[in-house]
Formats: C-alpha cells, sequence, structure tokens
C-alpha cells in the first residue's frame, strides 16, 4: 500500500533542499507556489520584476560575447556536466516534477530521462554544427556555409512539461553559443529553480562559464513580456497556447527577432479495419489518457472505420473504467490530477458543449482523490460530426470519437482542425499508413504509424504546422534555429569574375 503520504508541503522542502535549492528562493515570496496533487500550498516564490529581466539579459548578452568564441566541443563540455548533474538528481528531481506537475511517478522520471537524452544529443552536436561546401560558378572561388551562435534565446515554457522543454532549448542554445534566458511557467517554478541548481553546479565544475550564461525568472506575464520586448533576445522559444503564440509572435516579429513556437495540438489518431487492436487500444490509452491529458500531444480525437468501431469502443470503454485516478506518488496510479480549477472548469464546459453538439459522453467526472486535488475520470465521446467543440484545443482527458470508413475522408477530418501538431494512424495495410505520411497525408508536423501521437523520442524535430507555430525543437535539425547561418564566397585567385557574367570593368 501506499498512503498516507507525507503531505507535498513536507516532502517539497526536503527535496528543495536536497537539490541544492537556496532556501530564500522558495520562502517567503509573494507568489504561491501550489501541488495539484492536494492544492496545498508547497513554497511562496519571488517574482522577478521586469527590471530583473532586463538586468538578466544584459548579464546573458556579456555572457554571449564570452561564450560565442569558446570552441563548440567545449561548450558541449558544459552540458556533458550537466547531464551529469541531471542523471544524479534524477529520482529527487523526477519526485518534483511529480509534486509540482501531478505527473505520475514514472512520467516525473520519464521527464527528467529527456532531459538526459538531450544532453547527450548535445553533447554529440557540440562536435556536428557543420557547414557545407557549395559549387560555385566562378573559377578559383571557394563557397562555404558556416553557423554561429545567435544571441540571447528567451525561452517562455509551459507547467506540463517543467522543465523538459527548457532542457530541449538550453542544451542546445548552449552547444550553439548561446546564454539563456528562461520564464518558466507560473504553476511551476520550484522544478524551474531545482534545473536552476543543477546548471550551476556543472558550470561550476566546467569552471569558465561566464556569469549570466543560464538564468531563471519566476514571474507572471510581465517578465515574459519584457523578454519578448528585449532587442537582446535573438530568438524567442515560446511553449503554450495559441493565444499565448498570438501575443508572443507579432511582439518578436515587429523587431525582427527569431520565433520558435510549440503552440496548440489537436492530434487524431485513424484506426483501420486492418489494425491491431491491442495495440491500437494500448497506444489510445496511453495518448488520450496520459498525464491526464494535458500533454501538447495527446491525443483528444479518434477517427475510426465502421468496421472496428465496436469492438474498439468496447475495449476502450472498460480501460476508461477501470484505470486507476488518484495521487500521483501511488503505485499504479495512471491518471493524476489536472493542472487546477480552471482546467476542470474548461473541461466541463467542452463536455456541456459536446452534449449540446449531439455527443455522447461517458466519463468525464470528478472522482475522489486527495486534499483539494482536482481528479477526473478521462471522457471518451462519440460525436456524430467534427463539430466546434472537437475543433478547439480543451487541455484535459477528453477524446472524441468520430465514425470514418473512407480513408481519404478520414485523413480529410485529422487535417480540417486549425492546429497541426501530431497524429497518427493504425493499419497494417502499407498503403494506407504510405499515404497517410505523404505530401497528400497527415498535415502534422509528427504522423506516426501504430503508435499514438505522444510521447516523441528527442531525436526528432518536435513541433507542427498551423496554428501549432511552425516551431522545430530538439533533434534533427532543429539545432539551426539556435544559429545564424553565414554564406562566406571567397576568391583565392588573381582575378575578379562577377556573378552572372555580369561585367563591370572600371
Ligand atoms: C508537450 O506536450 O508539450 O511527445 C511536449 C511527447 C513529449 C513532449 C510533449 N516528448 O509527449
Amino acid at each position: 500500500m501506499n498512503a498516507p503520504w507525507q503531505g507535498p508541503l513536507a516532502e517539497t522542502e526536503a527535496l528543495l533542499t536536497k537539490l541544492g535549492v537556496d532556501q530564500r528562493l522558495w520562502t517567503g515570496g509573494a507568489r504561491a507556489a501550489r501541488s495539484p496533487i492536494t492544492g496545498e500550498i508547497i513554497a511562496r516564490v519571488h517574482d522577478a520584476s521586469p527590471d530583473e529581466c532586463r538586468r538578466a539579459i544584459a548579464a546573458a548578452h556579456d555572457a554571449f560575447l564570452i561564450w560565442r568564441a569558446v570552441p563548440a566541443p567545449r561548450r558541449g563540455e558544459l552540458v556533458r556536466l550537466l547531464g551529469d548533474e541531471l542523471r544524479a538528481a534524477k529520482s529527487e528531481l523526477g519526485r518534483l516534477v511529480t509534486l509540482e506537475a501531478g505527473k505520475t511517478v514514472s512520467e516525473g522520471l520519464g521527464e527528467v530521462q529527456e532531459m538526459i537524452d538531450i544532453c547527450d544529443y548535445a553533447v554529440g552536436l557540440s562536435r556536428q554544427l557543420f557547414g557545407l561546401a557549395i559549387a560555385t560558378e566562378r573559377p578559383e572561388h571557394r563557397m562555404a556555409e558556416t553557423w554561429h551562435p545567435l544571441g540571447v534565446v528567451g525561452v517562455i515554457s509551459a507547467f506540463n512539461f517543467p522543465v523538459a522543454v527548457w532542457s530541449w532549448n538550453s542544451a542546445l542554445a548552449l552547444v550553439c553559443g548561446d546564454p539563456v534566458v528562461w520564464k518558466p511557467s507560473e504553476k511551476t517554478p520550484l522544478t524551474a529553480l531545482a534545473v536552476q541548481a543543477a546548471f550551476e553546479r556543472a558550470a561550476q565544475k566546467f569552471g569558465e562559464a561566464p556569469a549570466g550564461l543560464s538564468a531563471v525568472l519566476v514571474g507572471g506575464r510581465e517578465v515574459g513580456e519584457a523578454l519578448v520586448a528585449d532587442e537582446r533576445v535573438r530568438l524567442v522559444s515560446a511553449t503554450g497556447s495559441t493565444a499565448m503564440g498570438r501575443m508572443v509572435g507579432p511582439v518578436a516579429a515587429a523587431r525582427f527577432a527569431r520565433v520558435l513556437l510549440e503552440l496548440g495540438g489537436n492530434n487524431a489518431a485513424i484506426v483501420r479495419p486492418t489494425a491491431d487492436l491491442d495495440i491500437a487500444v494500448r497506444a489510445i490509452a496511453f495518448a488520450a489518457m496520459g498525464t491526464a491529458g494535458q500533454r501538447c500531444t495527446t491525443l483528444r480525437r479518434l477517427i475510426v472505420h465502421e468496421d472496428v468501431l465496436e469492438p474498439l469502443m468496447s475495449r476502450l470503454e472498460r480501460a476508461y473504467a477501470s484505470v486507476q485516478i488518484g495521487d500521483p506518488r501511488d503505485t499504479g496510479t495512471l491518471i493524476g490530477p489536472l493542472i487546477d480549477e480552471a482546467a476542470w472548469q474548461a473541461m466541463s464546459r467542452a463536455l456541456d458543449d459536446a452534449r449540446a453538439q449531439g455527443g455522447q459522453v461517458i466519463g468525464g467526472e470528478r472522482v475522489d482523490g486527495p486534499g483539494e486535488g482536482i481528479y477526473v475520470r478521462p471522457a471518451l465521446v462519440r460525436m456524430p460530426a467534427q463539430s466546434e467543440v472537437v475543433r478547439r484545443e480543451t487541455f484535459a482527458p477528453i477524446l472524441y470519437v468520430l465514425a470514418s470508413s473512407d480513408m481519404d475522408e478520414a485523413i480529410a477530418l485529422n487535417n480540417d482542425v486549425a492546429q497541426g501538431l501530431s497524429s497518427a494512424i493504425f493499419t497494417n495495410d502499407v498503403r494506407e499508413s504510405e499515404k497517410f505520411c505523404s505530401a497528400v497525408g497527415s498535415d502534422c508536423g509528427i504522423a506516426n504509424v501504430n503508435i499514438g501521437p505522444s510521447g516523441a523520442e528527442i531525436g526528432g524535430a518536435f513541433g507542427g504546422e498551423k496554428e501549432t507555430g511552425g516551431g522545430r525543437e530538439a533533434g534533427s535539425d532543429s539545432w539551426k534555429a539556435y544559429m545564424r547561418r553565414a554564406t562566406n564566397t571567397v576568391n583565392y585567385g588573381r582575378t575578379l569574375p562577377l556573378a552572372q557574367g555580369v561585367k563591370f570593368d572600371i
């Protein structure tokens, strides 16, 4: 048996101390940090002012002038040390993710593992920031492409991946030669402070990291605004709602800064008649209910062929009815709490709307949990059509189910939403899976076959199209967003031929 647990408050204090977070940072401040497990206040953090934000950016910019000249493999050494710190702190940090974001123990540890993975990836990358040699039309010339550090990177992250998203950005930014100023979600300041403490230990071991290379600014909207507006921040990488992206994008664009946006998702899975239903049921259950439906990549829409609709639904209904909901610290819990009351309000509003739009709702009710935590049974909702409520993203465990037998219609439904993050198809028909992954298939940044839309690895580029914002983080060539590209044409001859045969003889 698990319970009774020590209250989140006592456990948080012990963890923060163990993780080396200065007590002054999490006591006596004006902002209450709560654990969604019980709703209780677990710390009182200090908000940074916009002025402090600007000072941190100034320090980061000073750090940039030094850091950009440090050889990239040497910069990788700092990230290697950061990865070591994260490995050493994995269980405590994972536990803090559970306490602060309400993720299950396994998901909390998985989040830290994702940070370790991206550090390893970035260390390798620090020796692979390749440019190109390009064929030139001029004799005795050489044309090349080189990559250089960009400048200060501003990171705005969301509560649901309170530390992993920082690491995707920071591990890459640091090897690319860029300092990072981070505004974590105001709902999850403590894991951010713990990660910054891990960075500081790594920097100390490294010995020559310039001051200001990594900063965390806990605070509200004003801090984010100061970060986005500051000329010295050359890349704004923001994860959150589409509404947030609509504010960030234009401000950064007005000063011609780069933006990397990871916004809303409304991810679908198509289930075809040849699908392996054992795999499909497990994948759908994890993708739709995991993290209490609070991942950007959560499965929100299921588009099912009529031939398999009833068997699939009866298996899903059983899974939805039996899944263990409760304290995420308990062994066996698969669904922890919603982050706060507002999340529940949004969920119940969406379920009311779904009913009004002809939906049949199974589940979706509040269930008992510890303290004032908000626990819900995930909802399975059969919809007659892809109506308004299905097309909007509600950040809660609601899976809308649509029947559609025609493959092209299923793809059209997959694509007929404003968001374009992730998608999946369950089929053993190679024609269908290949079509889904082709130019006329899913229009999302992620298109999977026989796995769900969530749970991506860091090796691939992560992000999506349309209202998802177009940004790509983590693997593949995402690093290029953190560097500036220079095309170099070098003349090693004794004449000056002009391109395109242009003559200009003086
Ligand atoms: C997010 O939901 O904000 O694919 C990120 C996944 C994770 C990342 C999700 N690796 O579920």
